[in-house]
């Protein structure tokens, strides 16, 4: 299915009336303050965030899996389905392949068709911590990481291919993510199994092209329980600096133990240079991949505003990071699940570019605490909605775009079109 630009414009039409009054007083407020609201509303405007291809169907935990009607069966339908997100919110440009649950079989066509939905490719990942039907051997025990170099061997040809597929595409990245680990104390050898991942990860690094960054996210848990090879940021950080220029850490918000304070790692890689990429979600208690701002918005306002510090202050010239959303979708619909998400990173970073800087500075500079949190709280406490809706607008997206999916009844023309036994591949 397709939305056209009529329908879009329909709708904002009937929007228009209110929302001028409520651009212009959120403009008035802030103008006030000293901020550049068109400068503000453009910048978010820009902002893209990668759509994963295996969050479009129904997410399922290890007790069960309840369908969704019209889930996309190939990924043709998941490029459309993301298609359909772009067009309504005007920030969902760029899918994210899992290799091998979406294997891009005929790349002609499927180019053809992503650019007819306006769709293009962001980074690879790779999935090392499942077996695929025929498999020689087993990661049973682990993958790049593994005791048997013949395993080691097959899990990095794995990822050489995946890089290959992405050179079709058009990408420019690779996400390894690794579930290597151990459950149990002498299951595994921390230091071999490090160098092995090491060595492993050096013989992708080699097979990037020039113009290729490869990614190593961090997990401390799950699936393996007693220790995960790249459990920390710390590790991943390591990694990336002893592979190079190239390789850089990739900050999944669920991957951390509770309460960690995640601010304060983006800080830091930014300052090394070396955040390369964000997987955006929200947990409660471990990788519950919820809905991005759904518990802890404020924590997620205050690492863009990190981010923010971090873009204006590049002396380590860190590349922009390769924004995507990594989330689960149990009890709702994905396609307004994702379109949640995107207005939560979008309010995040508007929020984000209203921090008044110099007056945060000045206060750090005079230890005045009191201050310095209210310049925080001012721009956090600051209805934004008005700059997100101008913000579609100026991109020719729709102002409300949830609005928009249920009165267009985006779900069940989708229902009519594929039906209700399909299910999509992923999670
Ligand atoms: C992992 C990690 C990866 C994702 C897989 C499916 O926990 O977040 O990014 O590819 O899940
Ligand atoms: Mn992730
Ligand atoms: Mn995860």
């Amino acid at each position: 299915m397709k939305i056209t630009k009529d329908q879009i414009d329909s709708l904002n039409a009937g929007r228009m009336k209110r929302h001028s009054v409520q651009y212009s007083y959120c403009k008035e407020q802030c103008e006030a303050a000293g901020i550049d609201m068109d400068w503000v509303t453009n910048q978010v405007a820009a902002f893209e965030v990668a759509i994963p291809s295996w969050a479009l169907g129904a997410g399922g935990t290890r007790f069960g899996r309840f369908q969704y009607g019209g889930e996309p069966g190939n990924l043709y339908q998941k490029i459309e389905d993301i298609g359909v997100l772009h067009a309504l919110s005007g920030s969902a440009g760029e899918v994210s392949l899992h290799i091998p649950w979406d294997i891009p079989e005929d790349t002609d066509r499927i180019l053809r068709h992503a650019d007819q939905c306006g769709i293009g490719f962001n980074a690879m990942n790779s999935n090392t911590f499942q077996d695929q039907p025929g498999q020689s051997l087993s990661y049973k025990y682990g993958s790049l990481c593994h005791v048997d170099a013949g395993v080691r061997r097959l899990a990095v040809q794995h990822n050489k291919e995946v890089i290959d597929y992405g050179v079709q595409l058009g990408s420019k990245s690779l996400t390894v993510w690794l579930a290597d680990g151990s459950n149990f104390p002498g299951q595994l050898n921390f230091r071999r199994a490090l160098q092995n991942t090491l060595q492993s990860l050096r013989e992708i690094y080699d097979h990037l092209p020039a113009d290729w960054s490869m990614f190593i996210e961090y997990k401390p848990y799950e699936p393996n329980f007693y220790s995960m090879v790249i459990p920390d940021w710390g590790t991943s950080h390591f990694l990336a600096n002893r592979l190079g220029e190239q390789a850089f850490s990739l900050v999944d918000l669920g991957h951390h133990l509770p309460n960690t304070n995640i601010e304060q790692i983006v800080a830091t890689l930014m300052m090394t240079g070396k955040l390369g990429g964000f997987h955006f979600n929200d947990s409660k208690y471990g990788d519950d991949d919820l809905t991005v701002g759904s518990i802890k918005p404020y924590q997620l306002f205050l690492i863009f505003n990190e981010l923010v510090y971090g873009f204006n202050h590049n002396e380590s010239n860190n590349p922009v990071p390769a924004w995507m959303i990594d989330a689960s979708h149990n009890v709702k619909d994905p396609l307004e699940d994702l379109l949640q998400s995107l207005h939560a990173i979008e309010t995040a970073y508007a929020k984000a570019l209203l921090v008044d800087q110099v007056a945060l500075e000045d206060a750090q500079s005079k230890n005045d605490v009191v201050a310095a949190e209210r310049v925080l709280h001012e721009a956090f406490q600051q209805d934004v909605r008005p700059i997100l809706a101008e913000a579609r607008k100026r991109r020719g997206a729709a102002m409300a775009p949830v609005e928009a999916f249920r009165t267009l009844d985006v779900r069940n023309q989708l229902i009519r079109e594929r039906g209700s036994q399909q299910t999509a591949t992923g999670l």
